[in-house]
């Protein structure tokens, strides 16, 4: 099976704790604060890794959880920052957030994405000593972390893909094309799974295409095998419109491909298409492609039995898929910016939270309601605890 989506749940780690200790030494009674910082949460990222090929590896596992950042202690010892998670993924996989929107599209090896973000850690009580307060009796409570669901989604990306019904051809002509060997065979829906080839020109320009199940009338609102795969042709330069031309009434079989596409969406209709007319070792001569459309930017007769017109179908490729252009960099080489589209920012807290010897105190604009009982209780709140909202003084329940 090949796995184009999964779903995730991923829980970066919490702050950890500012440190609330005071200095112990011999014959000092009371020395001064000297709680150390909280560790930082760690992080869940995601990072493209060319050797995926897709993302089975989360059929096991779905939830992930970043390490919390360890308490700051005495002496100043500050805190263990979390262990961070680096989840693994193909390259083409976007990540979509709750509420289906784009948070990331991992297109190039290397690609890597914060999905969830580590809270801070909390400020020891060292640090909160002024002249005028030298025993502070609070430390910062570590931030809390960020918490998402999310949706995987593999799109390959190749340069050209193959588009046509079962039959026609298709992985016949990426053996053809291609060092990639799928499955043929004489009925419909042997391919159950893209695979994904590399062809060479003599001076090494290298480019991929896609072999995607065929598709049939229908397939647009997820009839037969097709319908999931639609996606794979999303980021394809070029699409391989493979027809049988031994059968009858090509104009129409292409249209219907055609119709698919159109109804799918995503840009399909207006993708280029090379017209391939294979099985031409059927007919007594090549046939004519009956139809002018402005998207066909070639028709090819070829034979993936014989060979026939292969060689033209490579070269016409290399010319129709130029290569992308290198990046150039007028000055000092920027660091690569792989990350597409960024979660947002946690909003600014508009309160800070300590820790005291009796319980808690927030300073600032303090939650309400649910939304504090969520935050005292991320912090550890337990019942008895007082908990210092400006003048007010609350026994935690
Ligand atoms: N005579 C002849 N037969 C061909 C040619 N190309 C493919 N075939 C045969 O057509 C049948 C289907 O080929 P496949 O390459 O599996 O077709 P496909 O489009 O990948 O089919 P699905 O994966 O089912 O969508 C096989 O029996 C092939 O041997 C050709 O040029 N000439
Ligand atoms: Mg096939």
């Amino acid at each position: 099976m090949f796995y184009d989506r999964a779903r995730i749940e991923v829980q970066a780690g919490r702050g950890g704790d500012g440190g609330l200790s005071f200095r112990r030494e011999k014959h000092v009674p009371k020395g001064g604060p000297d709680g150390g910082d909280g560790g930082r949460g760690g992080d869940v990222l995601l990072i493209a890794d060319a050797s995926l090929r897709d993302l089975s590896s989360f059929r096991a596992k779905t939830r992930f959880k970043a390490g919390r950042g360890e308490p700051g202690r005495g002496t100043r010892k500050h805190g263990a920052d979390g262990a961070t998670i680096e989840l693994r993924v193909p390259v083409g996989t976007q990540a979509y957030g709750p509420d289906g929107e784009l948070i990331a599209d991992l297109d190039r090896p290397a690609a890597r994405v914060v999905l969830a973000r580590g809270g801070q850690g909390g400020r020891g009580n060292a640090r909160f000593a002024t002249p005028v307060r030298q025993t502070p009796r609070f430390a910062e409570v570590g931030e809390p972390a960020e918490q998402v669901e999310v949706e995987l989604r593999l799109k390959l990306l190749a340069d050209a893909a193959m588009a046509g019904l079962p039959n026609a051809g298709k992985s016949s002509l990426l053996r053809r094309l291609s060092n990639a060997k799928p499955k043929v065979a004489d009925y419909p829906f042997t391919t159950l799974a893209p695979v994904l080839g590399t062809l060479e020109s003599p001076d090494g320009v290298q480019l991929t295409v896609a072999d995607v199940p065929g598709l049939i009338e229908g397939a647009s609102e997820g009839i037969g095998l097709g319908h999931e795969f639609l996606a794979h042709l999303e980021r394809a330069r070029l699409l391989l419109h493979v027809i049988d031309c031994s059968e009858e009434d090509v104009g129409a079989r292409f249209r219907t491909i055609d119709n698919e596409l159109a109804l799918y969406g995503a840009g399909l209709d207006e993708r280029p298409q090379a017209v391939v007319l294979n099985k031409i070792d059927l007919l007594p001569e090549p046939p004519a492609f009956p139809l002018e459309n402005e998207r066909i930017v070639g028709v090819f007769p070829v034979s993936c039995a014989t060979g026939a017109g292969i060689d033209e179908l490579k070269l016409a490729l290399f010319r129709l898929c130029p290569a992308a252009p290198e990046p150039v960099f007028d000055e000092a080489p920027e660091l690569p910016e792989f990350l597409v589209y960024r979660p947002q920012p946690p909003a600014r807290r508009t309160y800070r939270l300590y820790r005291t010897d009796r319980g808690f105190r927030i300073v600032g604009e303090a939650p309400q309601g649910e939304e504090l009982e969520a935050v005292m209780r991320a912090a550890g709140a337990r019942k008895g605890q007082e908990v210092e909202i400006g003048d007010e003084v609350l026994e935690w329940q």
